[in-house]
């Protein structure tokens, strides 16, 4: 992959736009995403043959519009449908195991700390996700919200390594990000909840 795939990296599941979720990704596909995540969690969260239906679904808008489609945590779903990748927290399977299984294809860690980044990094993620650099909505169990600094040592650290920032990203706040060396933003419900997310995603993806 490249530094530029995630310049806007949409993520999303059913929960999170509860009204025509497969009408929603289209519309920011159209509107220029470069990365896309499914990511099932919370309350009335799709599984088992549903989830695979809808998951497919998603899968066939991403390679429409020839972007990047990422499950998250479900290494199993995303190896049954030949997902282009995986995204794996410190609570998920481990990336040893994982990228010896998606060999070729997109795997991404979020990271905390520098420990957790080396070993990310050494261990042949193709990325990580930084955060939450804000405050969110959208996952339950999040951390505080962790400002750049962290963000901004990780690029020193790792002068040309994919980075993308999370975690309460607006068009307010998503140039803060850039300029403290994200690659791109990751975002759910900025887009979700958007009223016009041509604008929405142009903005996101503005430096
Ligand atoms: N960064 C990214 C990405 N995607 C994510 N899903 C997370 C971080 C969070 O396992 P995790 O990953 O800590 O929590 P959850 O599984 O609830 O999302 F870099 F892709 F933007
Ligand atoms: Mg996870």
């Amino acid at each position: 992959m490249k530094r530029s795939n995630l310049s806007v990296y949409f993520i999303m599941g059913t929960p999170n736009c509860q009204h025509a979720p497969l009408a929603v990704i289209k519309d920011a596909l159209q509107a220029g995403i470069t990365m896309f995540q499914l990511r099932e969690k919370g309350e009335h969260a799709l599984v088992g043959d549903e989830l695979e239906a809808f998951a497919r679904a998603c899968q066939a808008l991403c390679a429409e519009y020839n972007v990047p489609f990422i499950v998250n945590d479900d290494v199993e779903l995303a190896r049954k449908l030949g997902a282009n990748g995986v995204h794996v927290g410190q609570g998920d399977q481990a990336l040893a195991e994982i990228r010896a299984q998606f060999l070729g294809k997109i795997v991404g860690v979020s990271v905390h700390t520098k420990e957790e980044l080396d070993l990310a990094v050494e261990g042949g993620a193709d990325y990580v996700g930084i955060g939450p650099i804000f405050a969110t909505q959208s996952k339950a169990d999040a951390k505080a919200p962790a400002g750049v600094t962290f963000l901004h040592e990780a690029r020193v650290l790792y002068p040309d390594f994919p980075i993308v920032a999370i975690g309460g990203i607006t068009i307010a706040n998503a140039s803060a990000t850039r300029a403290a060396g994200a690659d791109g933003v990751a975002v759910i419900s900025t887009i979700c909840q958007s009223t016009n997310r041509q604008q929405t995603i142009a903005n996101l993806g503005q430096y």
